[in-house]
C-alpha cells in the first residue's frame, strides 16, 4: 500500500493553487466547478470532524493538519479531534460532526452521518482526475489512455467508460486486466507506440510509466500517482500539460460527493 509521507504534502496549497491554474487553462473550469459538475452538490459550512487513526503505520505527521487545510479551503467548519481512534470518533459524534474524515492503511473515507453518504478516497481520486483528463479543450479524439487498472485506476476508468469514451488501459496484472476488459469493456493497450493519446489518467506507484510513442501533439497527463509516471524529460520536450497533486484534489472529490 502506497502510502503519503509528510513530504508529500510540504506546500500542499501551493500544490493545489498551481494545479488548479492547470485546470482552469486546459479544461476552462477550476476544481470546485468539476466537483459540482460530476455530483451536483455545493459545500456549505458542513462541521468535519477529521479523527486521526493510529493503526497501521499510524498517524502522519501533518495528513490531519492537511485535512483541516482542505476543508477550510472550501468553506466548510473542520476541527482535528484532540483523541486518535474510538476516543476521537466519539468526540467527532459529541463535537456535532456532520461529515467524519479517517484514515487507516487500507481506505480513506468520507462518512456524511446525516444522509448516511460514504466516499473512499481511491474511487473520488480516480473518477475526479479521469473527469479532469475528459474535459480537456486540446482533446484530438474521445480515446483515452489508462495506465495502472488498481484502486484509482479502475474506478477513472469506469467513469470514462460510463462517460462515452474510449478507454485503452495498460496494466503488467493479467488478473486486473481481463475483469476491466470482462466488466468495462477496455480496450488493452501495447506499449508499441503506434497509437498516441492526448488525454492519459495515470494512475500508478512507479515512476516512467508514460513514454514519449503515447503522447500526441497536444496532451493532458492527469495523475494522482505517487512518484509521477511522466519523466520530466518527455513532459518538457512535448510540452504537455500535467496535473499531479498529491491529496486535496482526491478529497475535494469525496467531500462534494457526500455533501
Ligand atoms: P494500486 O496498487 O491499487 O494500483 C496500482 C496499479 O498500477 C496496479 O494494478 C499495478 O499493476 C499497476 N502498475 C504498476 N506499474 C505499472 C506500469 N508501469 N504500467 C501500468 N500499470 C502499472 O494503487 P492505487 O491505490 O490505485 O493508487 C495508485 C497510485 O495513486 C499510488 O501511487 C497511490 O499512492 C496514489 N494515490 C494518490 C492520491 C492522490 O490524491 N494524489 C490518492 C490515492 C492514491
Ligand atoms: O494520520 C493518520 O490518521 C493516518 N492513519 C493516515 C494514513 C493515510 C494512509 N493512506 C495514504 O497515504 C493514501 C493517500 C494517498 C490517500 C489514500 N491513501
Ligand atoms: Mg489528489
Amino acid at each position: 500500500m502506497a502510502l503519503l509521507t509528510p513530504e508529500d504534502l510540504e506546500n500542499l496549497l501551493d500544490k493545489l493553487n498551481h494545479n488548479n491554474e492547470i485546470i482552469k487553462k486546459n479544461t476552462g473550469m477550476d476544481i470546485a466547478e468539476i466537483c459540482h459538475a460530476i455530483y451536483g452538490t455545493n459545500p456549505g459550512n458542513e462541521r468535519i470532524g477529521i479523527i486521526p487513526i493510529t493503526s497501521g503505520n499510524g498517524i502522519i505527521s501533518n495528513f490531519s493538519a492537511s485535512l483541516l487545510a482542505i476543508t477550510d479551503y472550501f468553506g466548510m467548519d473542520g476541527f482535528i479531534t484532540k483523541h486518535p481512534d474510538i476516543t476521537g470518533y466519539y468526540e467527532a459524534i459529541t463535537g456535532k460532526a456532520d461529515i467524519i474524515l479517517m484514515a487507516d492503511d487500507h481506505i480513506f473515507i468520507a462518512h456524511n452521518l446525516r444522509n448516511g453518504k460514504i466516499a473512499t478516497n481511491h474511487v473520488c481520486t480516480g473518477v475526479i482526475y479521469a473527469e479532469i483528463a475528459s474535459r480537456y479543450i486540446h482533446a484530438d479524439s474521445k480515446e483515452i489512455l489508462v495506465i495502472g487498472m488498481g484502486k484509482v485506476g479502475y474506478a477513472g476508468a469506469e467513469h470514462l467508460v460510463n462517460k462515452g469514451f474510449t478507454v485503452y488501459a495498460c496494466d503488467p496484472d493479467k488478473k486486473i486486466m481481463e475483469k476491466a476488459k470482462k466488466e468495462l469493456g477496455v480496450i488493452p493497450y501495447r506499449c508499441d507506440g503506434t497509437r498516441k493519446f492526448s488525454m492519459v489518467l495515470e494512475a500508478t506507484p512507479n515512476p516512467n510509466t508514460i513514454s514519449e510513442g503515447m503522447v500526441a501533439e497536444r496532451c493532458l497527463v492527469s495523475t494522482p500517482g505517487i512518484p509521477c509516471g511522466l519523466p520530466e524529460e518527455i513532459g518538457r520536450r512535448k510540452g504537455v500539460d500535467l496535473v499531479m497533486e498529491p491529496l486535496v484534489i482526491g478529497v475535494a472529490a469525496m467531500l462534494y460527493s457526500v455533501i
